[in-house]
């Protein structure tokens, strides 16, 4: 409304930072007593402003009293707009929550003042913080409305600044890079177990869901992408001790969008399933949950075809569980995974055969060995269970037994069958039950990927992926399954050190501003101490594993303690530093790990390396009309090499998922868990400090502020800004870089402090940009007062 000022009211107050709604009712203004009702005000779903009513606004806008802009109704609230939204370094925000973004810390040298920051945040519910591109998620244990359809249409096409730090931040700009730039995009998610990754993976999903487009064929995509994890979550997660849903494998999901920016497919990629819960668990925790879901949720038919009794108290491999608590749960969980199967187009056929796999590992679990007088295991000849085991997995009674209780082995020509005593009996029994389980999981993937693949795939399609992985553990007693984890942090710390570097270094030639070099722990010598060939730590476990004769794990030791000796991060118990609190015991070695010391104890390393299947089970298993076992188990052969150590298999998997993601622009996502008690408000210092190490967030803040904390395109820079120089205020007529200078050279800075890059500023010390927004917030708030005098006809 040109000729009424209104537009020019809007403009003087949107520059200087107020909030400006103008609603257009159905209803003429009462112009007699010039009132303006004003409908309730609403921003991103809060409300800023209740319904209201204001004097004489209409006389401000001046001479429209009939006309149709008269209709329109406005008003000036006095809470600033968030112009470069976000982005309020004001004195007294900084003081209540914290700085939003690390590198802003005065001090960014000392934990105390980054974990300061985290405390404030987070008891203002505020959970995520950035260093640089990096999102720190603090895990709240409780429901916050920050994922809503309104919070989430906050984040479509903003750049971080321009919102708080949300993942869906994140989320949205990997998303813009691969479709407007071309660029494919991983997102790294890391943290300890309960810290929040699977959370946040499932809002990266969600919200890239939202963003997309809502095409029928595509909905059927995100649908099945979606459901996926309900699915994967049931075979694959269980409660332990640290979390009540906790993911018991690694999980890499690609999401393939063709050339307009649609989802299409996806692809997943799963990493050492915890097999050894399926035979048993620690105090406390539970198997994985679809058995439990299968007992409480499956009809009576259902459950009498599979010869199951609905209590899981009856089965050996998960009687240990506190389960009553959860059995409500439990079933309506079922019903979600039946129609996650349905989603994912797992035939009701199919469906069937999956669960006589689920229930042939509880009836296999319950098999009972009888010692005979000759030291012998033997099965009772009538043992239901193993006879159930045989229907289900449709196999021959007697073979079973056999190889439940027999071994062969062919030596120099000869086949030779040797009785198993009762614990051997008892490992291979177990053992088949762990293979049948971590076979019908990677089924399961497989099975998953088959639905989730594009039906046509063109040149130009893209991905984005996103890694859920075990974040760095350490217990006080740390064995084979740590030693896995470990390492494979230690590859994607070397993977985030290259890729920051390198995105650091790019950012700056892009710029066109002079690299400084930053000086950084480089842990590749820890990734070579384990996988370099021949003499790393995997090698000599290989070794050991595959030499035949006396090989233990404690020659293992003796080996890698004399093979290692006075490498910088390695200790044997052979050295053990008097002055150290803990003293190593025989059975242990220590890895100076990037994120600090580990002891682990060799004790069964070689047996879950070796990862051994019996050669008669194995078979057995092939000869399986089951289709999905059928898939599952192939005759091996005499001659066939023998199968890669477990070990290997990981360390392979790893380098080509290294080689995957190095190919691709990253994102990482921080969790941190602020508990050990999944409560929320609770603030546990030391936990958190003992992370903030593991996750090397104080290294990644220093490489970050290395050189520029602070660097803003000159757009966002000069519309926040341009108030405070009289040449750029209300607007400036030159390009954005030049009127970043005018602004510059009015307030002052000094050479030292900034650099003008191509598109953007960089900003060396927080207290400069500080200073600048202190004065902004001054002079917005002196104008806001102005504006609304003018407006209120003074
Ligand atoms: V593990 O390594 O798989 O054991 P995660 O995956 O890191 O672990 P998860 O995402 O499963 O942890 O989070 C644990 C629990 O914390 C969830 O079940 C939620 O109850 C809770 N959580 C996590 N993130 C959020 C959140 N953003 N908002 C609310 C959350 N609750
Ligand atoms: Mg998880």
């Amino acid at each position: 409304a040109e000729s009424s000022g209104v537009a020019d009211a809007v403009k003087v107050a949107e520059s200087s930072g107020v909030a400006v709604a103008v609603s257009a009712g159905p209803e003429p203004v009462a112009d007699d007593d010039h009132t303006v009702k004003v409908a309730q005000y609403t921003e991103g779903g809060e409300t800023l402003l209740p319904p209201t009513s204001l004097q004489r606004p209409v006389s401000v806008a001046g001479g429209m009293e009939h006309s149709l802009q008269h209709r329109e109704r406005v008003l000036i609230l006095q809470r600033p707009v968030s112009v470069a939204g976000g982005m309020e370094h004001s004195l007294q925000h900084r003081e209540r929550v914290g700085v939003q973004d690390f590198v802003l810390l005065e001090d960014y040298t000392s934990e105390a003042a980054f974990i300061d920051n985290l405390r404030k945040r987070f008891s203002e519910n505020i959970i995520y913080t950035y260093i640089g591109n990096v999102l720190i998620s603090v895990n709240p244990y409780k429901a916050l409305p920050i994922y809503s359809p309104e919070k989430t249409q906050l984040y479509f096409k903003k750049a971080f600044f321009e919102a708080p730090p949300h993942v869906f931040a994140i989320a949205d700009n990997a998303y813009r890079s691969l479709v407007y730039e071309h660029r494919e995009q991983c997102i790294l998610i890391s943290g300890e177990s309960g810290s929040g990754k699977t959370e946040a993976s499932k809002k990266v999903l969600e919200y890239i869901a939202a963003r997309t487009n809502h095409l029928h064929n595509v909905e059927t995509v995100k649908d099945k992408l979606l459901q996926s994890n309900p699915l994967l979550e049931a075979f694959g997660n269980a409660k332990t001790n640290k979390n009540d849903n906790s993911s018991r494998f690694g999980k890499y999901m690609d999401i393939q969008f063709n050339y307009e920016g649609a989802p299409e497919g996806g692809h997943i990629l799963n990493y050492l399933l915890e097999k050894s819960r399926v035979v048993s668990q620690m105090p406390g925790e539970r198997n994985f949950h679809i058995f439990y879901q299968l007992l409480a949720g499956g009809d009576e038919e259902t459950l009498k075809s599979l010869r199951l009794q609905n209590r899981p108290e009856t089965y050996k491999y998960t009687t240990d569980s506190n389960t009553h608590v959860t059995r409500a749960s439990d079933a309506e969980q079922f019903r979600l995974v039946q129609d996650a199967m349905k989603v994912v187009e797992i035939q009701q056929a199919e469906q069937h055969e999956l669960m006589q796999l689920v229930a042939s590992v509880l009836h296999a679990g319950n098999i009972r060995f009888l010692s005979n007088d000759k030291g012998r295991a033997e099965i009772l000849t009538h043992d239901a269970h193993c006879e159930n085991v045989a229907e289900l997995l449709k196999v021959d009674t007697s073979k079973l037994r056999a190889a439940l209780t027999w071994r062969t082995i062919e030596a120099r020509g000869d086949v030779v069958s040797t009785p198993l005593d009762l614990e051997q009996a008892h490992f291979a029994r177990d053992a088949l039950a762990k293979a049948i389980y971590d076979r019908l999981f990677s089924w399961l993937v497989s099975r998953l990927n088959a639905s989730l693949a594009p039906k046509t795939r063109s040149a130009k399609d893209s991905v984005i992926g996103i890694l859920d992985i075990y974040g760095f553990e350490v217990f006080p007693k740390n064995s084979f399954e740590q030693f896995c984890i470990n390492f494979c942090n230690e590859k994607l710390q070397q993977l985030f050190i290259q890729l920051t570097l390198r995105q650091e270094q790019e950012e700056y030639l892009r710029e066109g501003i002079a690299w400084e070099p930053i000086e950084y722990f480089n842990n590749i010598v820890i990734c070579d101490l384990i996988e370099a060939r021949h003499q790393g730590i995997i090698s000599i476990l290989d070794d050991e594993c595959l030499r035949p004769g006396d090989a233990t794990d404690a020659s293992f030791l003796e080996k890698l303690s004399s093979q290692l000796d006075g490498h910088p991060h390695f200790k044997s118990h052979r050295r053990v530093d008097p002055k150290r609190q803990k003293v190593m015991g025989r059975d242990e070695f220590c890895l100076a790990h990037y994120a600090g010391e580990v002891t682990y104890c060799v004790s069964t390393f070689l047996e879950k390396n070796n990862d051994l299947l019996f050669r008669d089970l194995q078979n057995l298993m092939a000869t399986s009309s089951n289709t999905i076992v059928g898939k599952c188990f192939q005759v091996q052969t005499q001659n066939k090499k023998r199968p890669e150590t477990a070990i290997t298999q990981f360390k392979n998997s790893l380098n080509d998922l290294i080689k995957i993601l190095s190919s691709k622009e990253p994102s990482y996502i921080r969790c941190i868990k602020p508990n050990d008690f999944k409560m929320p408000m609770q603030f546990d210092e030391k936990l958190i400090s003992h992370q903030v190490k593991y996750l090397g967030l104080m290294e990644n803040l220093r490489v970050r502020r290395a050189g520029f904390a602070y660097r803003r395109t000159y757009e966002a820079f000069l519309e926040r800004y341009k108030c405070l120089c009289a040449e750029t205020w209300p607007n400036y007529q030159g390009s954005a870089r030049d009127g970043v200078q005018k602004l510059v050279d009015e307030m002052k800075y000094e050479k030292e402090e900034y650099r003008m890059g191509n598109t953007k500023i960089f900003v060396r010390f927080p207290k400069t940009l500080f200073e600048t927004e202190d004065a902004f917030q001054e002079k917005k708030n002196y104008v806001a007062t102005i504006i609304q005098a003018r407006w209120r006809g003074y």
